[in-house]
């Protein structure tokens, strides 16, 4: 093979690579040990001593040649297979995605959740507690005595050993005035056992808010400021609030906090089930933590007075959404829950 035809048949070699392997082959024929441009180079030892400088020059300015052909024929494949893989991965970002369904907080999840955090922006702590309580902090320090009916076996489900399911959240409330120092400011939320017969507007099992403020000089007005701030910043700046008094073994006095109706706005519209057409609706129950109670838990009465407050929260819900009747809440019929898929 003459010289001349070497740098045309390696570069024509070159050229034919189709990809990586192909090359590398045809690098290690033309560049390797025994590779063409090496058997050039020990021709010269056949080359008459008067042309040898001008063969060696030809052999250099193939080996460049030949070096840059193959540069340029790795570029054309390298940014062939990149091109290939760019087409196979592009993405049209135009198609539809795949639906998600997502999930959602049940509705009594969200009310308990957003009625902690507006007492937070009062200065409340969020606090719990075990749901089988003893008896003696579900009633015995709350005042609730022997003989009273909300200890009745009809009401309460009793356990073994003098322990109970809690049927209220007041116990959170009696761990934390034995265990702490006032000022006390705190709201329990959680699930509550009576045993109610199912109807529309019991279950066994629901779920309660209480909250609980201790410190010195705590007066009735202290209570009707925190709740009538509490009552507008949940039902709207323009609610009317109404208390009357009441009774509860835990609280002297005692009141049941009433809002304008949440379905005909207080005016008492002839046809509204919500107020019984009364324009108000009971939404809580309060007072002034009885001294009784403050002794039992460890409080000086005489230092220290109170107030608390408690409401259900299926009847907070049921009012805000709506809701008919309480069993829509835990039938879990998707019917109804998927209503509240934010
Ligand atoms: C209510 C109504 C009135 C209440 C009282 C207490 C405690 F522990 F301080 F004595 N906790 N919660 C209370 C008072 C609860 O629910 C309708």
């Amino acid at each position: 093979m003459s010289i001349e035809n070497t740098r045309e048949q390696l570069i024509s070699l070159i050229n034919s690579a189709l990809d990586i392997d192909g090359l590398e082959k045809i690098r290690v024929d033309i560049f390797g040990k025994n590779g063409e441009l090496n058997k050039l180079k020990r021709e010269i030892v056949n080359i008459p001593v008067e042309q040898k400088k001008q063969y060696g020059q030809k052999m250099n300015s193939i080996k460049t040649d030949v070096e840059n052909s193959f540069e340029s024929q790795k570029n054309a494949i390298e940014m062939k297979i990149l091109n290939e893989k760019i087409a196979k991965e592009k993405i049209d970002v135009t198609l539809p995605g795949h639906y998600v369904r997502s999930g959602s907080m049940h509705p009594v999840t969200r009310v308990l959740y957003e009625l902690c955090e507006v007492f937070k922006t009062y200065g409340f702590s969020v606090e719990d507690g075990p749901e089988i309580e003893c008896e003696d902090y579900n009633f015995d320090k709350l005042n609730i005595p022997a003989d009273h009916p909300a200890r009745d076996m009809q009401d309460t489900f009793f356990m073994e050993n003098g322990y109970v399911l809690r049927t209220h959240t007041s116990p959170v409330q009696v761990r934390t005035m034995l265990n702490s120092k006032p000022p006390i400011k705190i709201v329990s939320p959680g699930r509550v056992y009576r045993k109610d017969d199912i109807d529309a507007t019991h279950t066994p099992i629901f779920h309660q808010i209480e909250g609980l403020y201790i410190a010195q000089g705590v007066t009735f007005a202290d209570l009707k400021g925190i709740l009538m701030r509490f009552l507008k910043d949940y039902y709207g700046e323009n609610t009317q609030v109404r208390f009357q008094p009441s009774y509860f073994p835990f609280t002297e006095p005692s009141a049941e906090v009433y809002i304008s109706c949440v379905a005909c706005h207080g005016e008492g519209k002839s046809h509204c089930p919500v107020c019984k057409n009364t324009g108000f609706i009971e939404i809580m129950g309060c007072g002034m933590v009885h001294p009784q109670v403050l002794t039992n838990c460890g409080i000086d009465s005489e230092n220290y007075s109170g107030f608390a407050f408690g409401m259900g929260i299926e009847r907070i819900a049921m009012l805000k959404y709506k809701i008919k009747d309480i069993r829509y809440l835990y039938d879990n019929d998707m019917r109804f829950l998927k209503n509240f898929v934010r």
